[in-house]
């Protein structure tokens, strides 16, 4: 690998780094998409100031990390020349004011998001990650060892079923080449290995887990309260103050996101690009 002119300064011990010396509006070197994918890896969460990216160029840096999916697996496109491009427009429900990782009610979630903003408020209206590896290193032993061993169900009806069905007459998008018409909860372990780097996190989100299976509902509540409650601690978050330009990319198998809903009906429109991934793994075999 030849040298390139980027420079990763972390922003927390934990999560997040600031990457400088890169313009994105070209399409990145191999190299220098290498790079990238490594600081994601070690970071979690990158943030690109000043890039003032066309959707054409947020496209191209996002498709230099991996291969694209469609925007959303129900909502369609920005338009028809950028059909991978989700638009979040707080005008439209596009506000996500709740801990939880992209798309997991599908069996194959996205492997990470490329968010561009496009319309600010004035003020707020910050994004927060947190590490979801601290927050599995954070259970005591014993209570990952239980982890280890679960499922749960991931249900994206409550955010999408109207829209599909209401908006779109039961014809939403596609995914992993198939027309998506219902939203069937998924199934995945409560505990997710990275397939990159062999990292355990605690891979279940109040927007979108919706019980802990074959346990009793009393049993699924308390220990959904249990792991939610490990998730978005400061010390294991990164909270980001959008600029004009700005660009953030993160690994959505060991993160969650929060968009801060404090802005009232001032416009803000974001831009998400989504990278295929894989369906997530569990640590081991499941007993009986
Ligand atoms: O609007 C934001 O800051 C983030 C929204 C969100 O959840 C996403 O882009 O996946
Ligand atoms: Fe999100």
């Amino acid at each position: 690998m030849t040298a390139t002119a980027i420079s990763i300064e972390p922003l927390t011990v934990t999560i997040g780094a600031e990457v400088s010396g890169i313009d994105l509006s070209d399409a990145p070197s191999p190299d220098a998409a290498a790079e990238i994918r490594s600081a994601l890896l070690d970071r979690k969460v990158l943030v690109f100031r000043g890039q003032r990216l066309t959707p054409d160029a947020h496209r191209a840096f996002a498709a230099a990390l991996g291969e694209l999916t469609p925007a959303h697996p129900v909502v369609p496109g920005l338009d028809a020349e950028h059909p991978e491009i989700y638009v979040l427009d707080s005008g439209d429900g596009g506000k996500a004011p709740v801990w939880h990782t992209d798309v997991t009610f599908m069996r194959r979630p996205p492997l990470g998001s490329v968010l561009r903003a496009v319309s600010l408020p004035p003020t707020g209206g910050d994004t927060c990650w947190t590490d979801l590896e601290a927050a599995y290193g954070a259970l005591s032993p014993q209570l990952r060892r239980l982890a280890d061993e679960l499922d749960a169900v991931h249900d994206g009806r409550k955010d999408f079923e109207e829209y599909l069905h209401v908006r779109l007459g039961g014809e939403g998008n596609t995914w992993e080449g198939e027309r998506v018409r219902t939203l069937d909860p998924v199934v995945h372990p409560v505990v997710r290995v990275h397939p990159e780097t062999g990292r355990r996190s605690l891979f279940v989100n109040p927007g979108f887990t919706t019980r802990i299976a074959d346990v009793t509902d009393t049993e699924s509540r308390a220990l959904l309260d249990v792991f939610f409650a490990a998730i978005g601690r400061p010390e294991h978050s990164v909270r980001h103050r959008w600029q004009a330009g700005d660009l953030v990319v993160w690994d959505n198998r060991s993160t969650a996101h929060y968009a801060v809903d404090d802005y009232g009906t001032t416009p803000r429109v974001m831009h998400r690009i989504t990278i295929r991934g894989d369906q997530p793994v569990g640590p081991g075999p499941r007993a009986g």
